[in-house]
């Protein structure tokens, strides 16, 4: 036994040496895998170490850059075991310590980007906003070894090369959807996925609320909807839904991490969940039965009764009063019982519901058929021609073209989860579009973003869910963030490569597709 013990302890020793030897001290920061790719990296030569007196300094006394600093402080502290701890200061720092500094200074980094000088002696990380200086920690993150993001206590060293990263997102919308009507996903799956949008710079968690097959957050005013719309889901489970409590928690969550919470009350059609729960929201007066198929576009709300829109009215000031984002997503898609005589005067009515509440309309591209609304948003997923009756009426595009960024999408015909409707889209493919030259006519200035959208007809769980995100999430997120002429899939394939240490130290049940040498 003792032997065994020794002999074991002996192989540990050498492997822990061997990794150790292995690692020489990054001294290249324009060979750091950083996603999505920074817009400009310039190298030093030489490298900056985490030790035992590192900390980390905000300047001022500032609540939020406190908690940044703390943010990353307990993204670093349990794998390395130094204690950095967070101190408020108004001058530099001792040599070895991370700084955190707004200012406004340097306009071209605009809210959302920040510039990273790392040198032996110091780590500045400089924003004008605080959602800069959030992203220039993911960066630093990013710059350590990938077992930085395991929570036990790892080997060191801890080691960043030196230089400076300048870095600003390309669109202000780089967003994913969750479809947790389909099935429903629980708070900690949501929570979660908000911190992997974060890490990659993502910040738009669109939540798809109601579909057919079930209504997933709690209406004080329609008790209902939750009690019997939430009973059920695709295949015919228990559903779930949010109380209005658990909603704020995901909202203030993703707040503190700079994503911003959309919701989609999805109408008039794609809402069988609320006609089975209120018979008066049916044109026959009569409730329909809990569905829990796939079929899509075989109902509609009775777009001609005034309780339909006192309905809709009392929805959306509910949720309007717990979203302090700007958007009400609408829905609007695949009413294909909805006469389009009396689509269109629903969709006019409720956008002005919406703007009433104080919210912007945001909703599929049929609703560019309606007359609509200034500050609407089109989101462009099936139709070029709707997208552009959008463009005509000066609204926005969100691009989420189906056949590029339906992240629900198979990869290819042997994929255990996922459809094929649109395309089968392997993380090339997923990479390798600029959303700015898809559509002629469509072009950066019509264009806030890009949100991949997750469709959840084939999956019930987490990793379920993770099979279809992970690795095409990170190619939308440098779509979004990264300029079209710095992306190229040859060297963005490398940059991912290395990212499946980082997915496995995450835990993040990923695809390991043969496109990308893992
Ligand atoms: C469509 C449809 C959804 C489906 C999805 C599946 C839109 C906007 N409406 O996208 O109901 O779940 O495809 O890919």
């Amino acid at each position: 036994m003792k032997k065994s013990f020794t002999f074991s302890s002996v192989i540990a020793a050498a492997t822990v040496l061997v990794q150790v030897s292995c690692t020489p001290t990054p001294m290249d920061l324009t060979k750091a895998n950083i996603i999505p790719k920074p817009v400009s990296v310039v190298q030093a030569g030489e490298s900056f170490k985490l030790t035992g007196r590192t900390n980390i300094y905000v300047q001022g006394e500032s609540a939020e850059l406190i908690q940044i600093g703390q943010f990353l402080a307990d993204k670093l502290n349990p794998p390395t075991g130094l204690g950095l701890e967070v101190k408020s200061t108004d001058k530099a720092p001792r040599s070895g310590n991370i700084l955190l500094v707004i200012s406004e200074a340097d306009p071209e980094l605009g809210d959302e980007g920040y510039e990273l000088v790392i040198t032996p002696k110091l780590i500045t990380l400089t924003a004008g906003k605080p959602a800069g200086l959030f992203y220039g920690v993911q960066t630093i993150r990013q710059l350590l070894p990938a077992k930085i993001e395991l929570d036990s206590l790892q080997e060191g060293p801890w080691e960043i090369a030196s230089g400076t990263i300048r870095d600003y997102p390309l669109y202000v919308y780089r967003g994913a959807m969750r479809d947790v009507a389909r099935h429903f996903f629980g708070v900690e799956d949501i929570k979660i996925f908000i911190d992997q949008l974060a890490y990659y710079k993502m910040n738009v968690l669109h939540l798809h609320l109601s579909d057919d097959q079930g209504w997933r957050v709690e209406i004080k005013s329609w008790p209902n909807l939750t009690a019997h719309g939430g009973k059920t889901q695709v295949g015919g489970g228990e559903g779930g839904f949010y109380t209005q409590e658990q909603y704020s928690d995901i909202v203030k969550y993703a707040a503190e991490r700079y994503v911003t919470v959309i919701p989609e009350i999805d109408m008039p059609g794609h809402t069988n969940a609320a006609l089975a729960s209120y018979p008066e929201l049916n044109i026959s007066g009569v409730a329909t039965e809990l569905y829990s198929g796939t079929e899509v576009g075989f109902s509609t709300l009775a777009t001609d009764k005034e309780i339909t829109y006192k309905f809709i009215d009392d929805v959306v000031s509910e949720l309007a009063a717990l979203t302090p984002g700007p958007y009400f997503h609408i829905g609007g898609d695949e009413s294909h019982v909805t006469k389009i005589e009396d689509y269109i005067p629903f969709v006019n009515r409720v956008q002005d519901i919406v703007l009433a509440h104080g919210k912007k309309v945001l909703g599929w591209d049929e609703i560019a058929l309606a007359t609509l609304k200034p500050d609407a948003t089109v989101q462009y997923w099936a139709r070029a021609e709707n997208a552009l009756k959008g463009v005509a009426q000066g609204a926005k595009v969100l691009m989420s073209p189906s056949k590029y960024a339906y992240i629900d999408m198979q990869y290819d015909s042997t994929s255990i989860y996922g459809l094929h409707w649109a395309a089968y889209i392997e993380v090339d493919d997923a990479y390798n579009w600029d959303p700015a030259t898809l559509v002629p006519g469509i072009g950066r200035e019509n264009i806030i973003g890009i949100e991949a959208p997750l469709w959840a007809e084939t999956i019930s769980n987490r990793q379920e869910a993770e099979y279809l995100l992970f690795p095409r999430l990170q190619g939308y997120a440098e779509i979004g963030w990264t300029p079209a002429g710095l992306r190229n899939w040859d060297e963005y394939k490398v940059r991912l490569a290395s990212h499946g240490e980082r997915m496995k130290a995450q835990k993040i049940s990923f695809y390991p597709s043969t496109k990308v040498d893992w």
